[in-house]
């Protein structure tokens, strides 16, 4: 049995062309012209891409009290909607909880995916037990660590813990992430703010300035150098930060930044509205920003400084969201996008003339398959990759709107706003999922993807490059007197 998609412009990081594409036992097994199979997709007038990947999802996440209200099942549902053919979800052990537990907690949740997942760990606290435990999540697949630098007293880990950790990802081949924000002045910030009665959604916003994210990063990324391992820095909102991983770079860092399509098309302005539910859904860390920081992760998506678009999906009820009136500190922190991200970086993005096509396939989907070690098996349109494909129509419009979303969430934060650009096919490992726009999954389709550590190493430029060899010992004893 094949599926031939027949007319289309496949569109992939780096080539634009006319062919067909012929699907079979889930890959693609045929690039060519005039091809034909048992059924056909008709994509005259369209792209075909590979479908998105987005790296930064918290689906049923236990956080701030409560649950995220997205779990594997409606949140695949919404990312097939919108074009995206796999996420990334966080695996997050309570401080003291061993990692592998928490692969059992994300393993009994993850079978109602539709679409294909991966993980990554989370470090929130450091011990023996962690250390012994990062072979073997490694061993299964996950090869990517995450350290929260905010949330003091929750999942917060000190520079200590950041730098034992990264040494270990290093010997393990690993990649470090790090979701850059100084949580010591973040607590500080609000407790001040709090005392000062300014305890609406907008205090979020005051409590989370752009240099308590331009000094973590910095700080991560000299972290990272010491230890000598590549560092994906998680929601990259500001210039601060940008600039930070633009140097590193330039040095010869392996360091990648990654703007959320909620950074990129929604300001601050949105923390002052005179509707509390409305601030409080938008409140997420960090927090939206000026049109000044939104050029910079334009131009850096442009230039090639900042690699990839995601969403940190991690949606909360209105009714979740007023635990906080009264104290902003307690707002669950997170906001949706799983099925908005790619027709808003569309419309925004390629419609504009900000970025190209090629670059919006390089940054919803190869780059990641790159970076996280899954490339071309995901994120790539050529023969022997899975069939995870989107069949595009640049012209279908719709307005978004929370009645219609496949999120389980009561609102949605881009409501009302027009997109241009929107699926007409999804295909799953060679499953039509969406088909003309309608979705036409299954619950449990999805299949955990293990993830090749050992990928690219810090070349930095650094003289730290080598910490972890010995040193010579130079002098040791008593000072001779007089000098
Ligand atoms: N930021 C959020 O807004 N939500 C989940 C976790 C995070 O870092
Ligand atoms: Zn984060
Ligand atoms: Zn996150
Ligand atoms: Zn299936």
């Amino acid at each position: 049995m094949s599926t031939v998609i027949k007319n289309g412009t496949i569109v992939t990081h780096d080539l634009t062309y006319k062919a067909d594409i012929r699907v079979e036992g889930g890959k693609i097994t045929e690039i060519g012209p005039n091809l034909s199979g048992d059924s056909e997709l008709d994509a005259t007038g369209a792209y075909v891409m590979p479908g998105g990947i987005d790296p930064h999802t918290h689906l049923e996440m236990p956080f701030m009290g409560t649950y995220s209200t997205d779990d594997f099942e409606s949140g695949t549902r919404a990312a097939l909607s919108g074009g995206t053919t796999m996420v990334i979800d966080f695996a997050l052990p309570s401080p003291g909880q061993g990692l592998l537990d928490a692969l059992k907690m994300w393993d009994n949740k993850s079978g109602r995916a539709h679409c294909d997942y991966s993980y990554h760990m989370a470090v929130t606290w450091w011990s023996q037990q962690v250390f012994d435990e990062m072979p073997e999540v490694v061993a299964r697949g996950i090869t990517s660590f995450k350290h929260f630098l905010a949330y003091k007293g929750a999942l917060m880990v000190n520079d200590d813990e950041l730098f034992s950790s990264f040494q270990r990802l290093r010997e393990l081949g690993a990649i470090a992430m790090v979701h850059a924000e100084n949580g010591d002045v973040v607590a500080e910030l609000s407790a001040r703010l709090l005392a000062e009665g300014n305890t609406g959604p907008e205090g979020h916003a005051y409590s989370r300035p752009t240099q308590v994210e331009g000094e973590a990063t910095n700080r991560a990324i000299m972290i990272a150098d010491m230890a000598g391992v590549p560092l994906y820095v998680v929601h990259t909102s500001c210039e601060e930060s940008h600039e930070a991983i633009r140097r590193a770079k330039q040095a010869g860092k392996r360091v990648w930044g990654e703007p959320l399509i909620q950074h990129l098309t929604l300001d601050e302005s949105e923390y002052f509205h005179p509707d509390w539910d409305h601030a409080a859904r938008r409140v997420m860390s960090p927090p939206f920003r000026n049109k000044m920081h939104q050029d910079s992760l334009w131009n850096g998506l442009a230039s090639g400084s900042l690699s990839v678009v995601a969403t940190d999906h991690c949606a909360f009820s209105t009714d979740q969201k007023r635990y906080g009136l009264g104290d902003f500190t307690k707002i669950p922190n997170g906001t949706g996008g799983l099925e908005d991200r790619m027709p808003m970086l569309w419309t925004n993005g390629v419609r504009t003339g900000r970025i190209t096509m090629n670059e919006f396939v390089a940054v919803t989907s190869t780059n990641v398959a790159k970076i996280f070690g899954m490339y071309p098996r995901k994120g790539a349109v050529a023969v022997g990759a899975d069939a995870d494909l989107v069949v595009w129509d640049p012209e279908k419009s719709k307005t978004i709107t929370a009645s219609t979303q496949q999120s389980a969430i009561d609102y949605n934060v881009f409501e009302g706003k027009e997109v241009t650009g929107l699926p007409r096919f999804v295909l799953s490992r060679g499953r039509v999922m969406v088909r003309d726009g309608a979705f036409d999954g299954h619950e449990g389709h999805g299949q955990f993807v293990a993830r090749d550590a050992n990928g690219p190493v810090s070349q930095a430029l650094s003289a730290w490059k080598d910490l972890t060899a010995p040193r010579p010992v130079q002098r040791s004893g008593i000072p001779a007197t007089g000098v």
